[in-house]
């Protein structure tokens, strides 16, 4: 378990330190993260547990579930799309997760009041800088370095709630598949990508539309349904790939900023309907802002953690992260198709405590975030923490004060954990929320 330190400021306290810059005699609170400083402000939330995960990349991990998915992905791209017998796409698997605002929001087309940017949901190491909340954030710079067709793998990061199924670092893949219309309509030669009306080599003369839902105001419907056609393919063959070619799936539209139509497949898995991708076509804003303005591109994200707890039956999403042999040996030296079912090495008990504190007079049960919370618990009781979930509101009638009470369910995966163990780390959690809060414990 990790021990943190939290005084008056729990970030303060453990990722900040002070620094003195020669040119301004003032101090300035600064992050470090793997030697480089980083300016904090009114946006840093990044915890030391988050930075801990840093570097950790699960999905280059020899025997991890993740790296045996992310291989099986590769390679289906590789032998699909081949010219001249050489690959077509390229990988990108080891780019900093430390972006830009710019990089994850604007030069994705994300609107400024988006909800996908606020504090709560990210982690910002300040304004300017966060841990990428999708893969999608190398997508623009990718594009200006000229490539067209590449994937981008690697861990994101989201504040987000705690159980089974989320932890606050996934992993994803990314893709961008571009085509110019030699390409797309190689054997088609009298259509055309885009629009009479639209110039592209003057892609910014008018405004391009996407309230068509079919397709983008620049782009012929031709070209939008062929692009379609070969996605939707292309990724209903790579889930066959990867499950079988019986699986059952379905297709839902979507909207993501960034693409336009945008569509989500989802794929039938124990009795219920799984969300395993997005896609769609890229806005040319992006496309022509990047650099290739005579191309129709399309794009998609998938969650690696989610496809490998289905094809390996794997429970709980913290597993990715075990070191013990007992796990780790199950994905050892495995032939990276053969049909593996994870056999959990034991069930450890859980432990289930309940938290009920009253607020603050300047704060209510409903300005009271729940992601800071969830992140404190997190930090505080780091892996044992299984969920976390808010069990309880209320006001008092005659005092109006607010309440809240969450329940804890603590659970280690390789061991028992103690009942006194468990009230141990329940009691700092108390004190860390008190310290943090200055909440009134019931
Ligand atoms: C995105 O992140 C988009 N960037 C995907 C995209 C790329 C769309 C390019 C269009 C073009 P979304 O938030 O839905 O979208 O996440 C994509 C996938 O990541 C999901 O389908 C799911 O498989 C996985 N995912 C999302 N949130 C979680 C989570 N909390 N835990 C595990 N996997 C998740
Ligand atoms: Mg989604």
């Amino acid at each position: 378990m990790t021990k943190i330190l939290f005084k008056t400021n729990r970030i303060l306290s453990a990722v900040l330190t002070k620094c003195k810059y020669s040119t301004a005699a003032k101090s300035v609170a600064t992050v470090q993260i793997n030697g480089k400083e980083f300016i904090s402000d009114d946006y840093t939330n990044v915890t030391p547990k988050i930075l801990s995960y840093l570097g950790r990349n699960l999905h280059l991990e020899k025997n991890n579930p993740l790296s045996l998915v992310r291989q099986r992905i590769v390679n289906y791209f590789y032998s699909s799309f081949t010219q001249r017998g050489n690959p077509l796409f390229s990988v990108y698997d080891n780019l900093s997760p430390i972006v830009t605002v710019k990089q994850n929001f604007d030069d994705l087309l994300i609107p400024l009041d988006h909800p996908s940017r606020v504090k709560s949901d990210c982690y910002y190491i300040n304004r300017d800088t966060l841990l990428r909340g999708h893969m999608t954030a190398h997508q623009s710079e990718l594009l200006k370095a000229g490539l067209d067709n590449f994937l981008m793998i690697g861990d994101v990061y989201r504040r987000d709630e705690i159980d089974s199924t989320h932890f606050p670092v996934f992993h994803q893949v990314d893709a961008v598949r571009s085509q110019r219309k030699d390409e797309l309509f190689h054997d088609k030669p009298d259509l055309e990508i885009f629009e009479p009306t639209f110039d592209p080599n003057n892609p910014f003369a008018f405004p391009n539309s996407i309230d068509d839902p079919m397709k983008q105001s620049c782009h012929t419907l031709e070209a939008t349904k062929l692009m379609e056609a070969q996605l939707k393919n292309h990724l209903i063959g790579l889930v066959k790939c990867l499950f079988g070619k019986n699986i059952k799936h379905r297709w839902v539209e979507a909207y993501f900023p960034f693409t336009h139509p945008s569509w989500e497949l989802e794929i039938y898995y124990e009795n219920d309907w799984l969300e395993v991708l997005g896609c769609g076509i890229v806005r040319n804003e992006i496309l022509a802002s990047a650099g290739p303005n005579n191309s129709i591109a399309y794009a998609f994200g998938l969650g690696l953690e989610r496809l490998a707890m289905a094809l390996y039956k794997i429970p709980d999403i913290r597993l990715m992260w075990s070191t013990d042999s007992g796990f780790r040996s199950q994905f050892e030296n495995v032939d990276l198709n053969a049909k593996i079912k994870y056999k959990p090495v034991s069930s450890y008990p859980q432990c289930k405590n309940d938290m009920s504190f009253w607020l603050p007079p300047n704060l209510t049960i409903d300005t009271f975030m729940n992601n800071d919370f969830y992140d404190l618990v997190r930090d505080i009781g780091g892996d044992i923490i299984e969920q976390v979930k808010l069990k309880d509101k209320f006001v008092h009638p005659k005092s109006k004060k607010h309440s809240l009470c969450y329940s804890i369910v603590y659970r280690h995966l390789e061991r028992t954990l103690t009942q006194g163990e468990v009230n141990q780390v329940h009691k700092e959690i108390e004190k860390a929320v008190v310290d943090n809060y200055n909440v009134v414990i019931r």
